[in-house]
Formats: structure tokens, sequence, C-alpha cells
């Protein structure tokens, strides 16, 4: 079902600061510890951002025992109508998800657990306007997205599972919503279908990372060393907000998963 306002205007967003221990996050393949001060300027850069595009952005306090607690998009997922809190796919960073569902419980009337031992991960969720598409992934398995899928139909939203390719660490690793009608993508995932009905446009080859972007209101943040595909955005008509991502890139991890976004109805805007 159609929602009433496009699917990527956000009024509210929660981020957590960087823990020192951020340097040890997980990674597939180790090309080096990321820097502290580099990840905490990428981090400052990227609220800037949020608050720049409209949002009203928490900062929740750093976690020491969670390296990988910066990206709080996995633990839980928001939604104007509620939220849910998940159970991560890799077991060090299943504890993230006590730590976020007091603050969530202050925020939203209705916040869901998933039934079950299955798993999730909030970085294998794409919101699209008709429905949510949960990736099947190494983080997020059959009986996790049962689970999910459960939760998402009591809050009144459709959704479908799809496949992750192999060796992509999340769905949203490789995509982002950036139209109603469109997403940005890479080869390799539009090349399996899962986006039939929505236009794709797709990263160049060797910036399959700048996949991960963001669409927040009527800006796209994307990863400012992939001129390439800043370049084609820019072409397409997007207002594209460049920031940097080497560091957190260091750790998998890209522009969606540092916040939590939702439209919240009770503030103005
Ligand atoms: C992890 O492996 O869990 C982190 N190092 C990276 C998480 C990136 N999150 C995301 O794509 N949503």
């Amino acid at each position: 079902m159609p929602l009433a306002r496009p699917v990527y205007r956000f009024n509210a967003a929660i981020v957590r600061e960087p823990s020192a221990s951020v340097v040890k996050g997980l990674r597939a393949v180790d090309h080096g510890d990321p820097d502290y001060d580099g990840v905490a300027a990428e981090h400052a850069a990227y609220v800037e951002a949020l608050e720049a595009a409209g949002l009203a952005v928490t900062v929740l306090p750093p976690l020491e025992a969670f390296p990988d607690s910066i990206f709080v998009e996995d633990p839980a997922l928001v939604f104007s109508a509620g939220a849910i809190l998940l159970r991560p796919g890799n077991a060090a960073r299943r504890g993230e998800t006590a730590q976020l569902a007091p603050v969530l419980k202050r925020r939203f009337e209705t916040v869901l657990e998933m039934a079950g031992t299955g798993f999730a991960d909030g970085g294998d969720i794409l919101v699209t306007p008709d429905r949510v598409l949960i990736g099947l992934s190494a983080r997020t398995n059959a009986a996790g997205a049962g689970a999910l899928g459960a939760c998402l139909t009591r809050l009144g939203l459709a959704s479908k599972t799809v496949t992750t390719p192999p060796g992509v660490l999340h769905f949203k690793t490789d995509c982002a919503l950036i139209e109603e009608n469109c997403v940005l993508t890479t080869a390799r995932l539009a090349a399996s279908g899962v986006f039939d009905g929505l236009e794709t446009l797709i990263t160049p080859e060797g910036e399959e990372a700048a996949a991960n972007a963001l669409r927040l209101n009527d800006v796209v943040l994307a990863g400012s060393q992939f001129p390439r595909t800043i370049e084609m955005l820019d072409q397409a008509g997007y207002n594209v907000v460049p920031l940097a991502t080497e560091q957190i890139g260091r750790i998998d991890a890209g522009l969606s998963c540092m916040s939590l976004r939702w439209f919240d109805e009770t503030l103005d805007g």
C-alpha cells in the first residue's frame, strides 16, 4: 500500500557516537584498522548532513563493548507506525539491541520484537513505497526474515524476501532507494532481478561501494570517493551531498548504516 509521503521523507534520526573500539570493527577483508579520529570526523560530518537535511538528530553515547555499535541501522528498524527490535546475525553485535531498546521505547508507542530464534540485520532491509524488501544474507536468515515479516505486517507494512548476492555483506551494501521509483544499485544486484517494477541506476565499475548511498528528503548522501557515481547522480538531477566514507568503509560500512531514520508525526515538519 503506497504511503502518503515519500518513504525518504524523514524528520528524526538516532545515531551513536563511535567508541574508541570502533577501530576493531568487523570486516570481511582486512585492509588495516580504520583511524579513530577519521571515523569520528566522518561521523560528525554525517550528523551535520542529517541536520542540514532537516532531521532532528538524537546522538547516543559510545559503547566501548560494541565496536560496531556506531552502525545503529542494524539492530533495529523504525517507521512512523513503530519500531522493531532486531536480532543481529553476528553474535558480536547481538547485545546492541538491548542497548537501543530503552531509547526506542521512549520514542515509540509500539516497539515489536521478533519471535523465534532467527536473525535479521537492518542493513538487509530496503523500504520501497509498496513493500519492504528483506534481503537474505550471511546476517539475515529465512527464520529471521519470516519473524520480521510478521512484525512488519503488524505495523501495516507489506514485505517480500529477496536474496543478497554472495559475498555482499548486507542487501543495502549494494542498493539505495533514491526516488520513489528508482534504486541506485550495483550491476550484480540489479542482475538478480530483485528490482522488478523499479528503475535502476547502476554504479560505475569499480565504484560498487557507492551503492550504499542515502536519500534524505531532497538530498542524496553519497561517498565522496566515488566521483563517477556522484557525476551520474548529478546529471540525473539529484542534489548530491558528498561525504567521506573511507574510514568506515574499512569496516564494511556506508552511509545508510550510521542512522535510524523515520518521520515522527508528533514533530513539526
Ligand atoms: C559489521 O560487519 O556489522 C560492521 N562492521 C558494518 C555494518 C554495516 N552496516 C550496514 O551495512 N547496515
